[in-house]
This record gives C-alpha cells, structure tokens and sequence, in this order.
C-alpha cells in the first residue's frame, strides 16, 4: 500500500468503488467517469506505478491482471463484438492514476483509436 494513491485506498477500502470481480491479487471496478457503455478498471492489489513497472517486476502478476481483464469482458458480454484493452503510461500517455492498471472498454463501437 503506498498512502497517497488512490487505487491502493480503493484496494484498502477507503475509497469506496463498484467492483465487478476480485481475486487474491487483482481487483476489477467500474471506472468513476465511464468513456464507454462498459468502461472497467483492472488493478494489481500490489503498487506498481505502471505496467511497465508491474511487467519487469512480476511477469506472473502482470498475467494475473490480463487474465481477469478477460474475465471481466467475457462477463460484461463484450468479446462477441470486441473490447479495447489499454493501459496509459506516463505523461505522453494520459496516465492520471500512477498505479498500474488496464482498461477495458467496450458495449459500442469506439472508432480507430488515433482518429
Ligand atoms: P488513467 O489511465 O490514469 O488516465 O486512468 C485513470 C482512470 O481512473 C480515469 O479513467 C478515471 O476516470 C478513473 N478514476 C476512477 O475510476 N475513480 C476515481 O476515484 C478517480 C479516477 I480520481
């Protein structure tokens, strides 16, 4: 748990979120400003800044999270028509949140991704 990110408050329970699936090291929830009819975020409970951090450190947590991203889509219904999978890194990326996690996208179509 680092204190002042805000994933690993929502990790503790200090902040509250509508969680679609946990497991032992990942947690899934409804992004708080949805860019899509199903717009979840999937989160290693462990800190990482990103994924490139989480990737080098831990090559089978990293597959944790892709594997419940997965789950989350098969769940929401979306990998009939397809899904966007992103994770934001750094500045130039648009990463706000400084605590590794993927996005899972999807219920309409979303256009080319660099329009
Ligand atoms: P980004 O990749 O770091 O830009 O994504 C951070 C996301 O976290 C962004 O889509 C926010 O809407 C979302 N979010 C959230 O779900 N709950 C919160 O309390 C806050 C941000 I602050």
């Amino acid at each position: 748990m680092t204190d002042d990110c805000l994933f690993c408050k929502i990790v503790a329970g200090e902040i509250p979120a509508t969680v679609v699936r946990e497991t032992g090291t990942t947690l899934a929830f409804r992004d708080i400003a949805p860019k899509a009819p199903v717009h979840v975020l999937v989160i290693p409970k462990e800190h990482f800044g990103d994924v490139v951090t989480l990737a080098e450190a831990d090559g089978k947590l990293m597959a944790e999270v892709m594997e419940t991203a997965a789950v989350v889509a098969e769940h929401e219904g979306l990998t009939t028509d397809g899904f966007r999978l992103i994770f934001n890194t750094g500045p130039y990326g648009g990463q706000e949140v400084a605590h590794a996690h993927a996005h899972v996208l999807g219920g309409a179509p979303l256009g080319p991704m660099l329009a």
